[in-house]
């Protein structure tokens, strides 16, 4: 089996950091596998690239800023002899959307999709005490079986166009760190936890896998480096007295120490810091420590200017500042995992995150956010391909989600899709197969839910009943009914409010998605549409409509900030849909919600 345990020295583990400048070159005509470029790419033809980065805003010219087909990679890292009789491992921690490794000319690893991590052992064509090639071939063209789905155009003279059926910009690359990953023959693979509380007390399931039968060990220390219990096996409960629990915005992490012992011998040892918290969904409340819980926050993207999609720790460092400033607690991995740093920190920070995957562009459109207002359907699941195909890439992304972030305190809950049609029988079994595999996987059985379209309405979706959590998307008084039309708006807002209510679902509520485009700086009195003082205005709105309804237990805005789309006659430069500027500055609505969610208590409307 495949680690997916974040890389980690220890005193049995070495990492070797490989971030940094490599080789670059596109192969628009796909001639690379054909032309050994695997043992080496023509030095005529590549750059340098930065990695991790997006490669696109690099570029000066647009033929390469929009690059769509197969591009490579090149680098060498230096293996030391003294870790023969080791394994040596390849992570990276994304390539999008799709990957063929090579190391000193042998094809090591194949992945598909873009977001998340994926390693190869390549202890059998290492070059010892000496450096070795790397050599990747990345591809990102979408389609109807990729995670995130579009299309690729080709134009007469063969050049491919991305065409998402999503609202963010196509970025691609190396985009998240890269690294060797050193550890024993003899190793722990993963480790999975399950938190309950009794009374003062926590009890905490877990199981390692290892690939030996040699002994485990598992230490639990606290914050001031205590250790507070301990517990031997492969698989078993740990009780800890007094527990100090992982809370809303107030977390407290053990450190999980592992270990692997040959008799008294320490074959393996590895650490993650772990927050225990329970999350259940009871009645219409949302409860963290069984205490209810309203969630106030974002859908966010990681997207900043020059970098991309890269990862870029100062600007996710910012994003929480922000975050807290504003008095947030939650937000969604929209629209795609992020880099497990980002889950870390808001480990750290205590933040309550819904981790989607990258299951967007269900909904064959480019402009899916303005169709699906005007009531417009398109079927996507009664496509073969997608039946086959696509749900084979969604259930093997779905797995390596799981796999990476179970153990998180700050996931809550699994979105397994983004505004996917939801309104044609062939949806149905879908959908079911994706959330019986998240409910299988999930060691903590976390809520599962996905953002539903404007046109999922009560009457017309056939999905909703899948989610443990009813999760919105709603541009009233935008998309639909805007400017002057707002008072309508809020009449159908409330209008289809009703018609979810009269079903007595007995769920919680969230709005995953409302927000309206906003230029910075460009002020009106009386309001129109894309001033600052509409974007006020109908953020009220929607509290006002947030507000009467009991059932309602959180809002997410879109967007956290304003980000790079595809380039059209809906998009000024990108979405900008943000609280706060693409350079994470505020609008002038920030203030509002930072008025509104410092006063709205935690457990806000709760019926527990
Ligand atoms: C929804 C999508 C989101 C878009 C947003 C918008 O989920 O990705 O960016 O609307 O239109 O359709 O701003």
């Amino acid at each position: 089996m495949e680690s997916m345990l974040y890389p980690r020295t220890s005193r049995t583990r070495r990492i070797v950091d490989m971030n940094g400048l490599w080789k670059f070159c596109f192969d628009p005509k796909s001639e690379g596998m054909n032309n050994d470029w695997k043992n080496g790419l023509d030095p005529k033809r590549t750059i340098e690239m930065p990695v991790p980065a997006s490669f696109n805003d690099f570029f000066t010219d647009k033929e390469s800023r929009e690059y769509t087909g197969d591009f490579w990679y090149e680098t060498s890292v230096f293996v030391p002899g003294e870790w023969e009789g080791k394994n040596i491992n390849l992570r990276f921690d994304c390539a999008t959307h799709r990957a063929i490794v090579f190391v000193n000319g042998e094809k090591v690893a194949t992945h598909e999709g873009g977001f998340l991590p994926f390693t190869a052992r390549i202890n059998d064509v290492v070059n010892w005490n000496g450096y070795n090639q790397v050599v990747v071939c990345l591809n990102n063209e979408l389609s109807h079986t990729s995670l995130p789905a579009g299309s690729t155009k080709v134009f007469s003279d063969g050049t491919k166009m991305s065409k998402p059926f999503f609202d963010f910009y196509n970025y691609a690359g190396l985009q998240r760190p890269v690294r060797l990953v050193v550890t024993p023959k003899d190793e722990i693979v993963d480790f999975a936890v399950n938190h309950s509380l009794e009374g003062a007390n926590s009890i905490t399931e877990y199981e390692v896998s290892t690939d030996s039968d040699k002994k485990v060990l598992v230490q639990v220390y606290d914050e001031d480096k205590n250790l507070v219990a301990e517990a031997s096996g492969k698989k078993g409960e740990i009780k800890i007295s007094d527990a100090h629990l992982w809370e809303v915005r107030n977390a407290y992490l053990y450190t999980f120490r592992i270990l692997l012992m040959d008799q008294e011998t320490l074959v393996d040892e590895y650490e993650e810091e772990i927050g225990i918290r329970t999350v259940e969904v009871k009645g219409t409340d949302i409860l963290i420590n069984n205490k209810p819980v309203y969630l106030k926050g974002f859908g966010k993207h990681e997207d900043s200017e020059i970098n991309g999609r890269g990862f870029n720790l100062a600007v996710v460092k910012r994003d929480f500042e922000l975050m807290k400033w504003i008095g947030a607690n939650s937000f969604r991995t929209s629209h795609y995992p992020y880099a497990e740093e980002i889950m870390q920190m808001a480990d750290r920070e205590g933040f309550l995150v819904i981790d989607e995957i990258a299951a967007v562009g269900f909904f064959e459109s480019l402009m899916n956010f303005m169709e699906a207002s005007t009531g417009k359907k398109t079927e996507f699941f009664s496509r073969d391909i997608v039946q086959t195909e696509t749900k084979a890439n969604h259930k093997a992304a779905l797995k390596e989600l799981i796999a990476r972030d179970k153990n998180h305190a700050c996931v809550i809950a699994w979105s397994l899709m983004n505004e996917p049609e939801t309104t044609s029988d062939s949806a149905v079994p879908y959908f079911k197969e994706i959330f019986e595999l998240a409910r299988e996987l999930d060691p903590q059985k976390r809520p599962r839910t996905f953002a539903m379209v404007m046109n999922s309405t009560p009457d017309a979706c056939k999905c909703y009943s899948f989610s443990d959590i009813i999760s919105l998307n709603r541009y009233y008084g935008w998309y639909n009914r805007g400017g002057y039309e707002m008072k309508e708006a809020k009449e159908l807002f409330i209008k289809e409010m009703d018609q979810w209510k009269e079903l007595h679902l007995n769920k919680p509520f969230i709005f995953t998605e409302f927000g309206a485009d906003t230029m910075a700086g460009v002020h009106k009195l009386p309001s129109v549409m894309w001033s600052e003082e509409y974007q006020e205005e109908y953020l009220n709105m929607q509290f006002e409509v947030f507000d009467s309804y009991d059932f309602v237990k959180g809002e997410q805005v879109w967007n956290f900030a304003d980000f790079q789309t595809t380039e059209g006659i809906m998009r000024v430069n990108g979405n900008k849909k943000g609280i706060f500027t693409r350079n994470r500055q505020p609008k002038a609505v920030a203030y509002v919600f930072k008025k509104r969610w410092e006063s709205l208590p935690q457990n806000y409307k709760s019926i527990s």
